[in-house]
């Protein structure tokens, strides 16, 4: 027994010095693929490649295929007798069996619960905030949504509040015990704004914009992305991936609708995204009701279709007066219509078990 513990002790004092090798390994690889051109032909990968198949001891190479299989990092396919290397995604069942829980203040995303989260498209003023943030935490509504910085589509709308905007935003989700959920454009925002935020969301126009993706991954800050309007899901897994890759695991993903022939809504909800990305992530997935229908009479239907597909929660915009939006007016909820969408929920919940 005693001779068990003592291999056991080597074992994993030999991990250790693997680890750390295979960790210094991976420091000297990422500084070689930025500064070798991938057109000299080599790549780090043909290297771990090149150095297994040299073996002629197979169970060594069974060895070392094991190790970096447990790291985690790699998988092995066989092509025609060679053994190549397959990069395990971070974002993958195969790298992280198990549900991500994004925590956010003491509230968990992604454990079996589900989500609202809900504003106003934009801040316009710290009375218009305040009363949404009333009226939503008496429905029990934990995030609280509003647009600081807004990416518009035409220039010569209305541009947000900025660092203002978020300010009016913390300070009433303080005082009503929510957590605030607002886009950050850009890496410049970024210092100012995260003080006055607890969820960082990546708008649909930036979901592409990788050094801002890195950026964010360097934050302990939990991140909302966005799929982008016109990004397949491979393509949105992928954005999610710059994020994880730079150490930040916080990343919520969110379906918001993607652009199509369509004109009936204004976006078409990819509603299958969901389930997809729930089988090939471990990462929790939300809808944006509004913004992918863009019709405040679908909104409830769209949010039951989310909860019956097995999304985590719901985003929706919430305005107190919505005609006087200065903003997505057309497809803010009023609070006589949020009561309605939150009744028709719950009743949906509620007789599903
Ligand atoms: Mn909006």
């Amino acid at each position: 027994m005693s001779s068990m513990m003592g291999l056991k002790d080597r074992i994993d004092e030999i991990d250790k010095e693997l680890l750390h090798l295979v960790y210094k390994r991976w420091e000297l690889v990422r500084e070689a693929d930025q500064n070798i051109s991938p057109n000299m032909g080599y790549t780090s990968m043909d290297s771990w490649t090149r150095f297994v198949n040299d073996f002629s001891d197979t169970d060594r190479a069974k060895a070392i295929k094991h190790f970096m299989t447990e790291c985690g990092n790699f998988k092995w396919e066989s092509n025609n007798g060679v053994e190549t290397q397959q990069r395990t995604m971070l974002y993958s069942r195969e790298y992280q069996p198990e549900n991500t829980v994004v925590k956010v203040n003491g509230i968990s995303i992604g454990d079996g619960s589900f989500s609202f989260i809900m504003g106003p498209c934009a801040v316009e003023s710290e009375e218009q905030v305040y009363q949404v943030a009333d009226k939503l935490k008496k429905k029990g509504v934990r995030f609280l949504r509003g647009g600081a910085y807004k990416p518009r589509t035409s220039p010569y709308d209305f541009q947000g509040l900025g660092l203002e905007g978020l300010k009016i935003l913390a300070k009433v989700a303080r005082r009503k015990g929510m957590s605030v959920v607002t886009e950050i454009m850009c890496e410049e925002q970024l210092s100012a704004a995260l003080p006055f935020v607890d969820v960082i969301q990546v708008g649909s126009r930036n979901m592409h914009n990788f050094p801002f993706l890195k950026a964010l991954g360097r934050t302990d800050k939990p991140i909302l992305l966005k799929r982008g309007l016109s990004a397949t899901i491979e393509e949105f897994k992928l954005a999610a991936e710059y994020i994880l890759l730079e150490g930040n695991a916080n990343v919520i993903l969110c379906e918001r609708g993607i652009r199509t022939f369509e004109t009936a809504t204004r976006n078409t909800l990819d509603i299958s995204a969901v389930p997809i990305l729930l089988q090939e992530t471990h990462l929790p997935v939300i809808v944006d009701v509004t913004h992918s229908t863009g019709r405040k009479d679908l909104l409830a239907a769209a949010a039951k279709a989310s909860i019956a597909i097995g999304a985590v929660g719901v985003m929706a915009e919430v305005h107190p007066n919505p005609s006087a939006a200065l903003s997505d007016a057309k497809q803010q909820m009023n609070f006589n219509e949020l009561d309605l969408f939150m009744k028709d929920i719950h009743d949906y919940m509620y007789s599903k078990v």
